[in-house]
């Protein structure tokens, strides 16, 4: 079959029936992304010629990437987070903010509501035999260089086996485990003392990798950590380091790795002094450095489902 019948009234007519747009009933900018995006679906179906089986076998999908909870997965799988983040870089480069930490995907696995601690925050509160002990610390700064007391880290990480708290499928995990947040003191200093994540990886047998096995590729993600970075009259960060070393760092699934978020990994001893579990551990130093609102208005706030705890 070789027919083309998009450009032919009666396709254009069922496009303008089926998202009502010469109405004024309904949302507006709904029914403008709906006509645009079934339009470029129909028009693709065309072009490429796609078969009766081949639509149903996305519309199941469809119902699977749902049943499984995996659309935020999926997006982040599909580069479609990132390509909101080449969006807001590009955004940024227009508005001439610059020399402020990279951001990177939060990604969906994000759980609000950690207790915010002064300073210094032990986030490892389930013990992990196959992770060492790991601190991250450093500095906030504002847009002029100086150093922001009271600004708000939030971090979140996966354990040895790449899982993260309330998403574990072991069920093994408490609440918060290697999730908190700290209050940055009048140095504007912030530390994490918590353990060495894993990469994750997509759950096998979910809709996303299987899409990602029909392309031909893993669904894989190097050693991270995630932040999110508040203060008063700075832009939220959203960011994530990667741990140094890690064969995946080029190789993410989501790619979030950019070059300025791979701190050096050092080895330290004296751990035993900070309640760790062993006194050698490892320390990443990492700062941040926040940018300004715009015109009084913080443009990288993201409204999304997040999951939350109490
Ligand atoms: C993760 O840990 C993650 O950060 C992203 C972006 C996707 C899946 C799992
Ligand atoms: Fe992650």
């Amino acid at each position: 079959m070789r027919v083309k019948v998009f450009q032919s009234e009666e396709v254009q007519a069922l496009l303008k029936a089926a998202t009502n747009i010469a109405s004024d009933a309904g949302n507006a900018r709904t029914k403008h992304i709906t006509h645009r995006l079934l339009s470029d679906l129909f028009k693709a179906i065309d072009d490429l010629d796609m078969t009766p089986d081949e639509i149903w076998a996305g519309v199941n999908y469809l119902n699977k990437l749902g049943q499984d909870g995996e659309a935020a997965l999926l997006a982040a799988g599909l580069g479609l987070e990132k390509f909101l983040d080449i969006r807001m870089d590009a955004e940024d480069r227009e508005t001439e903010i610059n020399g402020g930490t990279p951001r990177t995907i939060e990604g969906p696995l994000y759980v609000a509501g950690a207790a915010v601690l002064d300073g210094v925050a032990k986030i490892d509160l389930d013990a992990d035999e196959n992770a060492g002990p790991l601190v991250i610390r450093g500095t906030v700064t504002g847009p002029d260089g100086k150093r922001l007391a009271n600004a708000v880290v939030e971090c979140w990480h996966a354990n040895s086996n790449g899982f993260y708290s309330h998403f574990d499928p072991t069920g093994a995990q408490s609440d918060f485990n290697l999730r908190g947040a700290v209050r940055t003191d009048a140095d504007g200093k912030y530390e994490f003392r918590t353990l060495m994540p894993v990469g994750y990886g997509c759950p096998p047998q979910g809709a996303t990798q299987h899409l990602l096995t029909a392309l031909g590729r893993h669904g894989n993600r190097p050693a991270h950590v995630h932040f999110f970075v508040s203060a008063d009259d700075c832009r939220k960060l959203t960011t994530q380091i990667n741990i140094e070393g890690d064969p995946l760092i080029w190789d993410d699934f989501a790619y979030a790795t950019r070059e300025d978020l791979i701190p050096h990994v050092v080895e330290k001893t004296g751990g035993k002094a900070l309640g760790l579990k062993s006194d050698d551990y490892k320390e990443i130093e990492f700062d941040f450095k926040l940018t300004p609102l715009i015109q009084g208005r913080d443009n990288q706030i993201v409204q999304r489902n997040r999951a939350a705890a109490a």
